[in-house]
């Protein structure tokens, strides 16, 4: 114990030094420059593809503060699609097409949807990605579903892999911006966890203001077949990352600013945070009870210090990252300000809840890795590679050592340490957050670029390195920017994951605009020679076969709300037709055999060229009609 004291004492010197107020930053320069150590060789080329090669693995990217997914091809780190979630696609229409409207509406608060209507708006049009996590069944990737938080607006979002578009956005109620959201790994998910990051008053109605000692925290598991807030735990301190063991009992959340300050100074404080364990049987059990409060529709159970729900382990200091390890007994937890690892085994929290051990007693180990561990990523052979944000390194290190180690054996658990470029953040390896952790390739996901491309401007991108983890020495072997600001990423192997190549015409997507055609006495797939009239409301039924519209023309009246549904009947691979009304500001995209639609208020009168947006034919630029808009009154 007398050694772990001392190293976080000596952390604290590097890091707080004089003042806490951008030491970080301030020691990220410095460090940056002895890190760049010049270019990174390739390693005989084994990550390089020739034309027409494809990845073995899906990456499936966060976007951070630009609210998309993205998925890449791993090992060649090639960006192959953007999946808008919680942000604003030109592209696709994603934010402007009713389809996507209800997804991201539907969702959303009472009380949001009224906050919103007094700025104009339906929806939040920003959002912040962070963690993208797969659905999992028996402790690896089952396929079905991608999950992702939105920390910006309190959000969880679920992407189907079927056909790589999200379907369901919820709010989350109670919690305040959830930031660490990772899914249930056994027996399935099953529960998505997610961790609010930032305290405030439970109920948050103004009536509490700056009385910090009043402020809460809260821990949402959010059932993920149906993406509703099955419960949730109230708890002390500011929850940060999160992950589940492989047995199905607990759910391991990182806790910073232990403290409850409210600014850097005080959140820093004390030498030691915590990691919170919440025993999910015991909650079940406490929800069935009657245990709780409702509060929002959900049952909010009270997980403070000294509930049987949870169990608070000192950590030290400011943990991050939380990690549990494929050999399904391990949890890493990554220190921060600590250059400590703190490694928790799962098989003794058990004694935490039933006889009331000490709780550092599940601790087994905490190596000292270097300056800023953050997180951690695993090969499946009982090695862990650790992110060292102000080393701008990634440690490679050897749990079952670190644990001799800890025991007073004389063995160095480190293996090799190598430089990336730099300041890097999250990790991930491949298929390293799965029973099925395979060793072969490790991403690091650095924060900042700086010299490493050609100068575009005071604003950088991210540089994302692929390391290859399959000797002792890792070999930094590929750099690759990426723009606003990827913090996680998993690795899937190709195996797991079997999207469509056309829509099914049967698509609940579908379902609002075929009731409606139905209501019209239309049929999709065959279209409408003319707008059907209601009133003020037109709708406008058409088919796409390239390179034509079914309608050459349609024609309402200035101030209609006219809805135009377009189905593309094409059904071959990779031929997505588009519609973009001009000057209308409406364009979006429709996939082989979908169905998508867009409103809008027809004020404008005139003749108005409506075109396929995406490129489908040598015929494409022909590929448009007229929307005749008639002056009011005539
Ligand atoms: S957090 Cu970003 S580096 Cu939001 Cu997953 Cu650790
Ligand atoms: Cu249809 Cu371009």
């Amino acid at each position: 114990m007398s050694d772990t004291t001392k190293s976080w004492s000596i952390n604290r010197r590097h890091l707080l030094g004089a003042s806490a107020g951008g030491a970080l930053l301030a020691a990220a320069g410095s460090s940056a420059m002895v890190a760049n150590s010049g270019p990174a060789r390739a390693a005989g080329g084994k990550f390089a593809l020739a034309p027409g090669e494809l990845d073995e693995y899906y990456g499936f990217w966060s976007s951070g503060q630009s609210g998309e997914l993205r998925i890449l091809g791993v090992p060649s780190m090639r960006e192959f699609m953007r999946v808008p979630v919680f942000n604003r696609c030109s592209a696709t229409g994603w934010g402007q097409t009713n389809e996507s409207l209800k997804v991201l509406t539907e969702g959303l608060l009472p009380e949001s949807k009224a906050f919103l209507k007094a700025q104009g708006k339906v929806t939040y049009d920003n959002g912040d990605l962070h963690h993208p996590h797969m659905s999992f069944t028996d402790g690896t990737y089952d396929g079905r579903f991608i999950f992702a938080n939105d920390k910006a607006n309190t959000r969880v979002a679920r992407i189907r892999c079927d056909v790589m578009k999200c379907d369901k956005i919820i709010e989350i109620p109670n919690a305040k911006d959830i930031h660490g959201l990772r899914p249930q790994k056994f027996p399935r998910t099953g529960y998505v966890f997610a961790n609010g990051e930032h305290e405030a008053p439970l109920i948050n109605d103004g009536m509490i203001l700056d009385k910090p000692e009043e402020y809460v925290n809260i821990f949402s598991a959010i059932d993920g077949d149906e993406m509703k807030v099955a419960w949730q735990v109230i708890v002390s301190g500011n929850l940060d990352n999160c992950d589940s063991d492989y047995q199905g009992k607990y759910a391991f959340s990182t806790s910073y600013n232990s403290e409850m300050g409210m600014n850097l100074a005080e959140m820093t404080a004390s030498e030691t945070d915590h990691t919170v364990i919440f025993n999910i049987k015991r909650i079940e059990e406490g929800v069935a009870a009657g245990d709780f409060q409702m509060l929002n529709g959900v049952p909010v159970l009270d997980g403070r210090k000294g509930s049987k729900y949870t169990r608070y382990v000192p950590i030290p200091n400011s943990p991050h990252g939380c990690n549990a390890a494929p050999d399904k007994k391990h949890v890493v937890i990554n220190g921060k300000l600590s250059p400590t690892v703190s490694v928790i085994d799962v098989t003794k929290v058990d004694a935490l809840f039933e006889n009331d051990a000490d709780p550092r007693s599940c601790i087994v180990a905490e190596p000292q890795l270097g300056l800023g561990p953050l997180h951690t990523a695993f090969d499946g052979q009982g090695n862990a590679f650790t992110t060292l944000f102000l080393d701008s390194q990634v440690a490679k290190w050897n749990i079952e050592k670190a644990i001799q180690a800890y025991a007073g054996d004389d063995v160095d658990p480190i293996i090799s340490k190598v430089d990336v470029h730099y300041q890097p953040g999250h990790n991930s390896t491949s298929m390293g957050e799965t029973a099925e952790a395979d060793g072969k390739w490790l991403i690091s996901m650095n924060k900042f670029s700086k010299d490493r491309f050609l100068n575009v401007g005071p604003l950088k991108p991210e540089n994302e390195q692929l390391i290859d983890i399959s000797g002792d020495e890792m070999k930094v072997v590929h750099d690759g920017p990426t723009f606003a600001e990827p913090h996680d990423s998993i690795i899937v192997h190709r195996s797991k994951v079997n999207p469509a190549i056309v829509w099914n015409r049967d698509d609940p997507v579908f379902e609002d605009a075929r009731k409606q055609a139905e209501a019209d006495g239309i049929d999709l797939e065959e279209g409408a020679e003319e707008p059907i009239r209601d009133g003020n409301k037109v709708r406008v039924y058409m088919t796409s076969v390239a390179p034509n519209f079914s309608l050459e023309k349609f024609t309402v009246k200035q101030g209609d709300e006219v809805t135009v549904y377009v189905t593309n009947l094409d059904d071959i691979d990779d031929l997505t037709h588009g519609f973009c009304l001009s000057n209308f500001g409406v364009a979006m995209e429709v996939a082989p055999q979908a169905t998508a639609s867009v409103t809008f208020v027809a004020e404008r009168p005139g003749v108005h060229w409506y075109y396929c947006q995406w490129f489908c034919h040598a015929l494409h630029m022909e590929m448009r009609g007229r929307m005749l808009v008639e002056p009011r009154g005539v």
